[in-house]
């Protein structure tokens, strides 16, 4: 269902001027959400769906807790603040509008809009070298201070044997279930980023490392780019992954294979 709450006026104080940093002036909100409200509109019960009061609490409480230069930093804030707050959320666009920008132009509006969509993503992680469950612990630990991602669940940590004939140590693998508002894109990048603090080095492919994080499943989405490919192309054949998210996810089927992951 959703759920639009429009022009939403908060006078407040936003821009890259010094004079605007502390003359309020009015900024429009149009917020567009995404719920799952079926139970509540069936129950006639408040409790089960997104409290718009709340949510015009919270970005008032975001739109004059500080002075944002960008009013698209602004927006993201909101949209980030909404999807950390209320769970149902599961997508959310927000529009601020700063109808009197310091501009030397009559123009009917200015705004920018930003959106995200939560998702549930499962990753796959993997450790070769080193204190390989001390590893894999900080990388979970570092994926989960990520704004935009909480880890909701972990499967056990599995010792497995190299596959593919170039690593030769054993490996220590475990999945992780993750709630997600980046894009897969702005997530395999924050990802390369852990790896890289955590000491891998990109050599030859497949072999040993301090660290892996792949993407195994991101929502129901197929993806073919440049540098990510999801659902993961190789993991259907490949027990180190599918073991640890049978723990997780056994009846999750995945949009490409079209096979629940307890039966691969
Ligand atoms: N990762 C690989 C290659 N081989 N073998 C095991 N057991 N575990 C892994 O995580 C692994 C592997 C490339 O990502
Ligand atoms: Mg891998
Ligand atoms: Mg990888």
């Amino acid at each position: 269902m959703k759920i639009e709450i429009s022009s939403l006026e908060i006078v407040t104080t936003h821009g890259v001027h010094d004079f605007e940093k502390v003359t309020p002036k009015p900024f429009i909100f149009d917020i567009s959400l995404e719920a799952d409200c079926e139970e509540a509109a069936l129950q006639d019960d408040l409790s089960k769906t997104v409290n718009y009061s709340r949510v015009c609490e919270l970005v008032t409480k975001v739109a004059t807790a500080k002075s944002y230069n960008l009013i698209e930093s602004l927006a993201r804030e909101c949209v980030f603040s909404i999807l950390e707050n209320f769970s149902r959320v599961t997508s959310a666009a927000v529009r601020v509008s700063k109808p009197q920008a310091p501009v030397k132009a009559r123009f009917g509006n200015i705004s920018v809009t930003y959106a995200a969509e939560r998702n549930t993503v499962y990753l796959s992680l993997g450790s070769s070298l080193g204190e390989r469950e001390r590893t894999i612990k900080s990388a979970i630990n570092m994926l989960g201070s990520l704004r935009g991602v909480k880890v909701v669940r972990t499967s056990s940590m599995v010792k497995t044997a190299p596959v593919g004939g170039v690593a030769k140590n054993e490996f220590v693998n475990c999945a992780a279930e993750i709630d997600c508002f980046l894009t897969p894109r702005a997530l395999i990048d924050k990802i390369h980023v852990i790896e890289a603090r955590l000491g891998r080095v990109r050599q030859e492919r497949w072999g040993d490392r301090t660290i892996d994080i792949d993407i195994v499943f991101f929502g129901d989405k197929v993806i073919a780019e440049d540098g990510l490919a999801i659902p993961h192309p190789q993991y259907p054949g490949r027990s180190f992954v599918t073991e640890p998210l049978k723990q997780l996810c056994p009846e999750k089927v995945c949009p490409l294979a079209h096979k629940a992951v307890k039966d691969m």
